[in-house]
């Protein structure tokens, strides 16, 4: 059920890619189901370009056959679909769950438009209540990242995968601070960025210009500017 809600949403953003597009590839569940219809669209004619955010997305693009750049030759994004784990009612996110937190933020900034795809689980009133931030620190600054995030509250714990460190496709590692629900994405993004060692967070703060939300009642289109 969950997942053919995700698929729902994913096709709904195709409407968004045009052809001769260049496009961001999200990664996730979510961003795979799209990544997949976008596939099936290119067998059938559709002429695009993707950037993918993770090695995980870009096997997957290759599979179905989508051509991939990168944003050395094609430096401006047309439009990233890509999925989150929290998306507040101002639109804003928390992303990196899935561990690729800095090539998405990347990713996005260099997208005229970004469309966040999600099923209606992930929607909550305030950011921070449903998933931790994480955080992707180089792994000399460790043990002082989470020292200070320590000290401004919360707790920040070291994501593992199969009982060792997880490292993300950038050789870092990863904190997920469970922390209060946040009142002031952009402040702590910015003050969370500050932090010598912080490559960057999961708060992605004024950044999603379009969020499809596929619930058991329908698509719900939530886009900026418009009641948020
Ligand atoms: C990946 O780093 C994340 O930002 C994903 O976008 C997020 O985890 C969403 O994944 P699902 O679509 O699998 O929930």
């Amino acid at each position: 059920m969950m997942d053919e809600l995700k698929r729902q949403a994913a096709i709904a953003a195709l409407d968004a890619v045009k052809d001769g597009m260049i496009v961001g590839l999200g990664t996730g569940s979510t961003a795979a189901h799209f990544i997949r219809e976008l596939g099936s669209r290119v067998r059938g004619g559709l002429r695009v370009q993707g950037i993918p955010t993770s090695e995980e997305s870009s096997k997957l693009a290759l599979e179905v056959g989508v051509p991939l750049t990168t944003l050395h030759d094609q430096p401006v994004i047309d439009v990233t679909v890509d999925g989150a784990d929290e998306v507040s009612e101002g639109l804003d996110l928390i992303k990196g769950l899935g561990g690729a937190l800095v090539r998405e933020k990347v990713v996005a900034h260099a997208s005229n438009y970004v469309i966040i795809i999600v099923d209606e689980s992930k929607l909550s009133a305030r950011l921070g209540s449903k998933a931790p931030v994480p955080v992707e620190v180089v792994p000399f600054a460790i043990d002082a990242v989470r020292g200070q995030l320590k000290l401004w509250g919360g707790e920040p714990k070291i994501r593992e995968r199969e009982g060792k460190p997880f490292v993300s496709d950038n050789g870092n590692l990863i904190l997920d601070w469970w922390h209060e629900p946040i009142d002031q994405p952009i402040a702590l993004e910015k003050q969370i960025k500050g932090v010598t060692g912080v490559v960057d967070s999961g708060i992605f703060a004024n950044v999603a210009g379009l969020v499809i939300a596929a619930t058991s009642t329908g698509i719900r289109m939530l886009k900026r500017g418009e009641n948020n």
